[in-house]
């Protein structure tokens, strides 16, 4: 018993020895939501992936998604999700599918996301894109998503951009701001399935976010009404793209209450030490 419980105490040391993400390393500027209490869920890679998010294929094609930690200065790394490649189909996404389900609630789902892209190679004529997503249904993968893109198809568009749309296809509208390998993005997407309306914007990381009026993208859905389905994250279709998510949060009615931002009390390493010596004195006591 006595064995058992010394073991024990050790591997939470280890367990805990993990380090969640400061705002800090997110830049200057936040988003409006951080430090409020929101029903949401947020990630920032740094626990791993969970069982939640879910690999979606239309055509049961590989997950170009991993794991990664990038040596950029950050005091550990910075933990981010990373896409690599492509899938070679459209529409595909990995989703946020826990069991409380948010899917089908009316009103808005929202999605933030903090979002670089790094290399995009062997492209040919094709556009190239990653991005957010809401009301994804899991039968067919499709939703409304809002891409990061570099577009190839169309030679008076080739240029790198955001774009609004329902897959690669469906073009739904596009931001005034191009963006820049390497440098970090915000990207807000919302559907309001009350109005049907789809709203986006995307803005360079540690500058103020802007307005709806001015970068914003306000329109009513393609022809699709009633949308319902999950929020995640867009997975590329054709030539080669690595872009990395080092931050997720989704807003929607029927998920649980949170702190944007506060990503959990885990002691710093100093004071872990001393939990675990404070554990082997009680053992000790014993
Ligand atoms: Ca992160």
């Amino acid at each position: 018993m006595f064995k058992y419980t010394m073991v024990m105490v050790l591997a939470l040391s280890v367990t805990l020895a993990g380090r969640a993400e400061s705002t800090k390393d997110f830049g200057d500027h936040l988003p409006y939501e951080f430090g409020e209490t929101v029903h949401g869920f947020q990630d920032d890679f740094s626990g791993g992936l969970s069982g939640d998010w879910q690999w979606v294929s239309q055509s049961g094609r590989a997950n170009p998604f991993s794991m990664a930690t990038l040596a950029d200065g950050t005091p550990e790394g910075r933990s981010v999700l990373q896409h690599t490649g492509s899938v070679g189909i459209d529409n595909n996404h990995l989703l946020y599918m826990p069991s409380v389900d948010y899917s089908s609630t009316t009103g808005a789902q929202e999605v933030l996301m903090r979002l670089q892209v790094t290399s995009l190679t062997g492209y040919g004529s094709n556009n190239v894109y990653g991005g957010a997503a809401v009301a994804v249904n899991p039968d067919t993968s499709a939703g409304v998503d809002l891409h990061i893109i570099k577009f190839l198809a169309n030679p008076n568009t080739s240029a790198q951009r955001f774009r609004v749309g329902i897959g690669s296809n469906l073009d739904g509208g596009r931001l005034e701001s191009q963006w820049t390998l390497g440098s970090w993005y915000w990207l807000r997407l919302i559907y309001d399935a009350d109005t049907d309306k789809v709203y986006a914007k995307a803005w360079l990381s540690g500058t103020e976010e802007p307005g709806w009026d001015r970068d914003g993208v306000v329109y009513t859905s393609l022809g699709y009404t009633g949308m319902t389905g999950w929020a995640g994250i867009s997975a590329n279709s054709s030539g080669n793209i690595t872009f990395n998510v080092d931050y997720f949060l989704v807003k929607a009615e029927g998920l649980p209450d949170i702190t944007v931002g506060d990503f959990g009390s885990i002691p710093e390493p100093a004071t872990m030490s001393l939990l675990a010596l404070g554990g082997l004195a009680l053992l000790r006591r014993r």
